[in-house]
């Protein structure tokens, strides 16, 4: 059946040939991503040599953004959106303040699929007056940019200016999801791996976090607990963020969280449980994401005890 492959792995075929600007797009994001998060490249690589033939699968890729300014969702979304993408479910965090959509990738006919994309955008105008002045304080800087979200997220260059590193610390009092959308922009957050699609010995997900545990600069977030689905279908896990070396406006540098590498197993729906194992493929599991799994997975890049 179908299967998430890998977007570096790049079609010749001239059915694809209208993705070919797009997988390059999506590969020179995680190009910039790859090398900002060693850890995550070590734990790939550690996946990818328990089946050398087969290349890994991605689930999803993940933006983040402000909901103001036209800074939001809607920056993001547009180029995922003109490349047949479609707009799926919204998920509302109430305690973070923030909103999220996933799209569903294009149908390749059979060929391999591309991965989901998940964008989710912190509700401004509902966070204290300070920090509101604060973001539009940048944001308002962004208008002309931000057209560009998907050139943005290839440079690694947020559409805003440089921030102060006062301007920083303040807004990461009240959110962390801020501060870190103020210093990152719309570079990928993370990318995450198809557990189900694995080939190797590994199998489920439980295995892959013990296998992962104890390489090198390796760190499951929430102390490695499993995040389920009510449905008990979706299980996810992820890793902590590796640190990046930021230079704030005022040209002081410091150690500050930039992506991970996230973990799901989507497993088969109920009403597909008799199909043998064979003809299993991706549309028959359980799709979408999940609110409480999400929750959690955003807090990969809390600063945790070292929090400003
Ligand atoms: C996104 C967290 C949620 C998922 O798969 O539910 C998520 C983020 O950290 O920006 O990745
Ligand atoms: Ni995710």
């Amino acid at each position: 059946g179908t299967r998430a492959v890998c977007v570096r792995a790049e079609s010749e075929s001239s059915e694809q040939l209208n993705l070919t600007f797009f997988t390059k797009v999506l590969d020179g994001m995680l190009e910039l991503y790859w090398g900002r998060t060693p850890s995550a490249v070590t734990a790939t690589q550690h996946l990818q040599s328990l089946q050398p033939d087969t290349p890994l699968t991605y689930d999803h890729v993940a933006f983040r953004s402000f909901g103001v300014d036209g800074c939001g969702i809607s920056a993001v979304e547009k180029f995922f959106l003109e490349n047949g993408y479609t707009k799926r479910d919204v998920l509302r965090f109430e305690k973070k303040k923030l909103t999220a959509y996933w799209y569903a990738p294009p149908s390749t006919e059979g060929k391999a699929m591309l991965p989901r994309v998940f964008v989710s955008e912190l509700c401004v105008d509902e966070l204290s007056d300070t920090a509101q002045k604060i973001i539009t304080k940048y944001t308002s800087q962004a208008k002309h940019n931000v057209d560009h979200a998907a050139m943005s997220g290839v440079l690694g260059v947020p559409p805003w200016p440089t921030p102060s590193r006062e301007d920083y610390l303040q807004l990461a009092e009240e959110s962390e999801y801020a501060a870190w959308t103020l210093v990152n922009g719309f570079i990928l957050n993370h990318t995450t791996i198809s557990v189900h699609a694995l080939e190797g010995a590994v199998q489920g997900i439980d295995a892959v976090n013990e296998e992962i545990t104890g390489l090198e600069n390796v760190v499951l977030n929430g102390n490695g607990k499993l995040n389920i689905s009510p449905d008990g279908l979706l299980l996810q896990s992820s890793t902590t963020a590796d640190n990046i070396t930021v230079t704030f406006a005022g040209g002081e540098t410091e150690e500050l969280p930039g992506a991970y590498i996230e973990f799901a197993e989507r497993r088969v729906l109920p009403e597909f449980a008799g199909l043998p194992i064979s003809q299993i493929a991706e549309e028959h599991r359980r799709d979408g994401f999940e609110v409480g799994n999400a929750d959690k997975i955003f807090e990969s890049t809390n600063q945790g005890a070292a929090k400003l």
